[in-house]
């Protein structure tokens, strides 16, 4: 039975990307469609929305969805479907869809997927746990509601651990610990890796993973939770075919991660923003190793009735502050010390595992000079589109942070 449920699951080669707008969404819905995978994107058109909340857009010019799926379709000739609905507040137009389409795997990445967003204020914390929570719980629930055995692929982060050590490499989501019982005997046993989050977007996560661990064990879901670090980058094999095609690159206080932000920053001859002292170690992933491990994650689903399959999906960690200095002798930009508007740990040490993908066959991309160059020229091409004013971080994670202005913008930026 099992293997008729596994062979039923391999065959069926039509995917829901849920969030198939958005800067990891999109071109992960390219390259699954380029594998040949019918693909229907759902996505309500928030993280577009957000950026009109916030006054500022994307440094690469995105065109609309509708453009951009009309584009794939006159050079590659693949349709991509897209359904727009609110899957956090319309619960049951997402379980029509499961039930009219009958897909083989869902991949989620639907959430609100900013940490410095997610703390700017009340409001934004409560979105973000409301849109993040029944996002994810309605869409297990659709799932056990319809009986299907579909496979659900999530993007969670490596966040959901904190930045610590226990003297252990972090393991895939699950800890080895040993109990002594009320007898005095030793039991040893796995259990989920202790959250550790450091903001309410990462506490999200923390919390999406005990909805897969009780739906997985409830109503035998497949799940794998893939436990992202940072993704840099801004294009893939596919989303470089066209300018119509061209991916997401967010620049700004609240959405533009930290190694694509040193990068433009450089590129713009604006000082490079290290937060504190610079000595926050991350872990990281390029663009096209992301696409590449959602691929490899659809390919190998846990068995039914296994246990939620965890994967941390980074390939390298690095220390924020040797990454600005890296950019900064590539570029000669001049880096700014600024006060860290987030409430984290000045220092860690960092070290993870991720033996899972490179089982299944990762051949990482590492930080190269040549992969670096390539942001830097996308984002000197498009240079003239950004506002200056958007680059420091201002969410501030309690009243007792400041925002992260370089001194010398102070002034600029305080007059917009
Ligand atoms: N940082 C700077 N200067 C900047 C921006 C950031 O020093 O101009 C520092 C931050 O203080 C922090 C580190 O860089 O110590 C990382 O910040 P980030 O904005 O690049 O990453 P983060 O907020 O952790 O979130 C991003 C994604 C999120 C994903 C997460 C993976 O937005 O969706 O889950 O990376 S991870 O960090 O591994 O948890």
């Amino acid at each position: 039975m099992t293997d008729e449920l596994n062979q039923n699951l391999y065959l069926n080669k039509k995917i829901l990307v849920l969030g198939g707008d958005g800067f990891c969404g999109w071109p992960t819905s390219l390259h699954l469609s380029n594998e040949g995978y019918e693909v229907v994107i759902i996505d309500n058109l928030s993280r577009r929305n957000i950026d009109n909340e916030l006054e500022v857009e994307s440094l690469t010019p995105i065109r609309p969805l509708g453009t951009r799926i009309e584009a794939w379709k006159e050079l590659t000739g693949q349709e991509i479907r897209h359904i727009n609905l609110n899957l956090a507040e319309d619960y049951d137009r997402l379980f029509q869809v499961i039930q009219d389409e009958k897909p083989g795997a869902i991949i989620h990445f639907a959430e609100q997927r900013s940490a410095p967003y997610s703390m700017k204020s009340p409001r934004h914390k409560r979105y973000t746990v409301n849109n993040n929570m029944n996002a994810t719980h309605n869409l297990l629930c659709a799932i056990a509601e319809s009986g299907q055995d579909i496979h659900l692929v999530h993007l969670g982060t490596m966040g959901v651990y904190g930045y610590g050590t226990a003297g252990v490499k972090i393991p895939e989501g699950y800890l080895d610990v040993e109990v002594k019982t009320d007898q005095g005997d030793r039991v040893e046993q796995q259990i989920l890796y202790p959250t550790n989050p450091g903001s309410v977007y990462h506490m999200t996560k923390s919390q999406d993973q005990l909805l897969f661990q009780y739906y997985n064990k409830n109503d035998q879901i497949r799940i794998t939770d893939l436990h992202q670090g940072i993704v840099w980058g801004t294009n893939t094999a596919e989303t470089n075919l066209d300018e119509r095609l061209i991916n997401r690159f967010d620049y700004d206080g609240d959405y533009g991660t930290v190694l694509n932000r040193f990068l433009m920053q450089a590129a713009l001859d604006y000082p490079i923003t290290v937060h504190g002292t610079g000595r926050q170690t991350r872990a990281f992933i390029h663009i096209q190793d992301t696409v590449r491990c959602i691929q490899l994650s659809v390919e190998n689903p846990p068995e039914k009735g296994e246990r939620v399959m965890i994967f941390n999906q980074m390939t390298e960690t690095h220390r924020v502050g040797d990454l600005a200095k890296m950019v900064s002798e590539l570029t000669n930009g001049e880096i700014a010390y600024v006060s860290n508007p987030r409430n984290e740990a000045p220092e860690n040490e960092l070290h993870v595992k991720n033996d899972l993908f490179i089982s299944k066959g990762l051949n990482p991309i590492m930080l190269n000079r040549g992969l670096l160059e390539e942001v830097t020229e996308v984002a000197r091409r498009y240079a003239h589109r950004a506002d200056l004013s958007k680059i420091p971080a201002r969410s501030v994670w309690t009243k007792n942070q400041q925002a992260g202005v370089p001194e010398k913008r102070e002034t600029v930026t305080d007059q917009t």
